[in-house]
């Protein structure tokens, strides 16, 4: 699909800021695919779509990930993890995607998982590091993906779960799994 018709499909659900950072992000993962060797087409329809379903009825998506999905655990850590994987569904069955590696990239974009495919380390890294985000931290993940996606995403995994300990939230375990994963991949590198 060409970019400005998929980015006229995804803006009616979206807030003029959440456009905005969806660009960034779109931008962001084309660089990152260049970069590190993947499919940039393949990047920029999974950037255009990743918060697809942000905005939409969390009652809908809790139905969704109970009835559907079978990701039922999702539902007791909050309702912000929700918009991932039901995006991800929602693309496939309104707008049409059916490759498995873009809708991977979705479903996993706020929390990422152990083996994760190249676009899905990059639509999970260009989500944190684009123009758009300032939190603490940032440019510091921005400069390491600059050469090592690998150490990028393991910094910005550890900004993210201390942020959400600060907070008291509750962690989801994938979340966990995906740190762990990539600290013992760090180590047997090393
Ligand atoms: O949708 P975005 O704002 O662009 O970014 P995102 O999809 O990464 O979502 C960020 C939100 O997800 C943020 O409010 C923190 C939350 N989040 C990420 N990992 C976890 C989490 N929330 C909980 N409770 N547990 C997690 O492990
Ligand atoms: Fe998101
Ligand atoms: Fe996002």
């Amino acid at each position: 699909m060409e970019q400005s018709q998929a980015l006229k499909l995804v803006k009616p659900h979206l807030t003029e800021g959440r456009y905005r950072h969806t660009v960034g992000v779109m931008e962001t993962a084309m660089i990152l695919a260049e970069r590190f060797g993947e499919d940039s087409k393949k990047a920029e329809t999974a950037a255009i779509f990743h918060d697809y379903a942000k905005y939409r009825n969390k009652d809908e998506m809790r139905d969704l990930v109970k009835n559907k999905l079978s990701r039922k655990d999702i539902l007791d850590y909050g309702s912000e993890l929700l918009h991932a994987p039901c995006g991800a569904y929602y693309v496939e069955h309104e707008i049409g995607i059916t490759d498995q590696n873009v809708l991977n990239a979705i479903t996993y974009h706020t929390t990422g998982r152990p083996e994760m495919s190249g676009l899905e380390k990059i639509i999970f890294l260009a989500d944190y590091i684009e123009p758009n985000r300032t939190f603490p931290g940032v440019d510091e993940v921005r400069e390491l993906a600059t050469r090592n996606m690998d150490e990028a995403i393991i910094l910005m995994l550890q900004q993210t779960i201390a942020f959400l300990v600060k907070r008291r939230q509750l962690l989801y375990p994938l979340t966990l799994e995906t740190f762990n994963e990539s600290i013992r991949k760090q180590r047997g590198e090393n």
